[in-house]
């Protein structure tokens, strides 16, 4: 499909020093979600994730450990690998720092970034956090009471004085800023982008981009005493993944990136140090960053009845994979922090997912299985309260592709379960239980708008919860062909006299653990 839109989304590349937290979790989902709707919406989406394995904290906790650092990012990459089955994530490729094909690209971004004069050598003396794997100026570092120095993230630094590559950054303050000016989509959200301008309007030093005192990185072309600054080689990923630089391979048409997602600790990285690399190198930047909050764990009983809760595998074992996906997406507005319990994970399954939209998809079905010979039913003449509820789910799409394209997926999902609500109440107000005797035909209605208003739901979830969205879908015999968002809307009403299978529950109740001993 020569024509089709093309749409490449990232997450960060994650340190694999250690098994994968809630937050890697968080953000892999949400960015699977990002792309999933691009998809349904007939985008040639390509969603790339990965690992970023060099640079000191990789090689300090590999020796700490007595491993070497490949066999640690070995076996931490495995983990991170079986994140993306185990949380259903559709990532079309998985990139590791330490593959040739990245190697090659960051290669090639340092010669052209030399080539371009911005790259000088120098002796770099000044802190460094191991843990962010940063450079902080004087100013920024604290003294803690103890007396350890300590970076604006409380992290500890180290001082360093070597031999070290330097990087023109000063150069690009102007060009920064009349970026961010011409291009006010390409931070989010706000609050970042303005913390974002003013950091850049404060002015700008030359970065130090490689270092002399381990070996554990990409080694600089010309000059292998030196490895590159892990961020240099880190950030370079998101073009390594499409061929770079060769501008024939099949996925060199993806760049430039329609949006990095990454958390709002590396918001600097991604805004500033990778867009004036990129301008150096003369390589288009990416058209938007955003920055998701960071994800606390708040409630006890959590922790006792889950056992380790912050692993996004038990997490996902226990509450189930959509529930999960759901929870997050629902509960944390994207973009701000968020906090997570127990008890609001339950609330969510049983109110939203068990009540709301389980009982709705339950009821309409079991009734059709019952009373109209177990197909969709043919309506007859439509009523204002059956046209309301039809524009209601016909207008979602329209109202949600905003919110998605600015990344506001909580709004998607208050947009979607506004919808649910309408036709709960559509449907006890309608009472057809009541009309089965009193007026079938008028009961065939009902139960064909509700039916009809569920499969648009149903189609419109599997971004978020692609396995539960297919088992409504397969519940009202939509086929393969007929799942995506061009099917919304009056393109593709169920067909009256289509066989059902028997329904089933999507969406069981959340019972705890002891109450399930209790009752069996
Ligand atoms: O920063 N809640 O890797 P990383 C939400 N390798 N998100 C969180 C989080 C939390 N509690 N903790 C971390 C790195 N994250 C670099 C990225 S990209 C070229 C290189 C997010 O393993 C964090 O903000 O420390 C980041 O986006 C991602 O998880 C990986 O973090």
């Amino acid at each position: 499909m020569a024509d089709q839109k093309r749409f490449y989304i990232t997450t960060a590349i994650s340190y694999p020093n250690g098994e994968p937290h809630i937050g890697h979790a968080y953000e892999l989902l949400a960015t699977d979600a990002l792309a999933r709707f691009k998809r349904l919406d007939g985008y040639d989406v390509f969603f790339l994730t990965g690992t970023d394995e060099h640079g000191i904290k990789m090689f300090q906790t590999a020796t700490r450990e007595g491993v070497d650092p490949a066999a640690l990012a070995d076996r931490n990459t495995a983990r991170f690998q079986a994140m993306t089955r185990a949380l259903d994530s559709s990532n079309d490729d998985f990139i590791r720092t330490t593959e040739e094909r990245h190697k090659r690209a960051c290669a090639e971004i340092w010669r052209r970034m030399a080539a371009n004069g911005d790259i000088y050598l120098d002796t770099y003396a000044g802190w460094y956090s191991v843990r962010d794997e940063a450079y902080y100026d004087e100013s920024e570092v604290t003294v803690a009471d103890d007396g350890t120095r300590l970076s604006p993230q409380s992290t500890p630094v180290e001082w360093v004085e070597e031999e070290s590559y330097f990087f023109r950054l000063s150069a690009y303050q102007d060009r920064l800023l009349a970026h961010y000016e011409a291009n006010p989509e390409f931070i989010g959200p706000e609050t970042r982008r303005n913390e974002v301008v003013s950091f850049v309007k404060g002015g700008l030093r030359d970065l130090s981009i490689s270092r002399t005192t381990f070996q554990w990185g990409v080694p600089v072309p010309d000059d292998p005493r030196h490895v590159m600054y892990v961020w240099v080689d880190a950030l370079t990923n998101y073009l390594s993944a499409t061929g770079f630089p060769d501008e024939t391979a099949p996925r060199a048409p993806f760049w430039p990136a329609d949006v990095h997602v990454i958390g709002k600790d590396i918001v600097r990285f991604h805004t500033v140090y990778w867009p004036a690399f990129l301008m150096s190198a003369g390589v288009a930047l990416p058209r938007r960053v955003y920055a998701h909050g960071f994800l606390f764990n708040r409630g006890e009983k959590m922790s006792k009845s889950v056992g380790n809760v912050i692993d996004p595998f038990a997490l996902a074992d226990h509450y189930g994979v959509d529930q999960m996906r759901y929870f997050f997406m629902r509960e944390v507005p994207f973009g701000q922090d968020g906090n997570y319990s127990h008890e609001a994970i339950v609330g969510r399954i049983n109110a939203d997912l068990a009540n709301d939209l389980g009982n709705l998809a339950q009821r309409s079905l079991s009734m059709i299985a019952k009373n109209c010979g177990g197909a969709v039913p043919a309506p007859g003449t439509l009523s204002d309260e059956d046209r309301t509820m039809l524009a209601a789910a016909d207008g979602l799409l329209a109202e949600i592709r905003p919110q998605i394209d600015a990344q506001q997926i909580h709004m998607a999902l208050n947009a979607i379960w506004r919808v649910v609500g309408d036709a709960n109440r559509y449907f006890a107000g309608q009472e057809p239980w009541a009309l089965r005797k009193t007026d079938p035909e008028r009961m065939a209605t009902v139960l064909y708008v509700t039916a009809e208003t569920v499969r648009q739901i149903a189609i419109l979830v599997q971004p978020y919860m692609p396995g539960s969205g297919a088992a409504l879908l397969d519940l009202l015999a939509v086929p393969e062909n007929a799942r995506g968002f061009d099917a919304l809307g009056e393109a593709g009403r169920l067909e009256p006299g289509r066989a059902l299978p028997a329904p089933t529950p999507v969406f069981p109740r959340y019972v705890e653990p002891e109450d399930q001993k209790a009752t069996s």
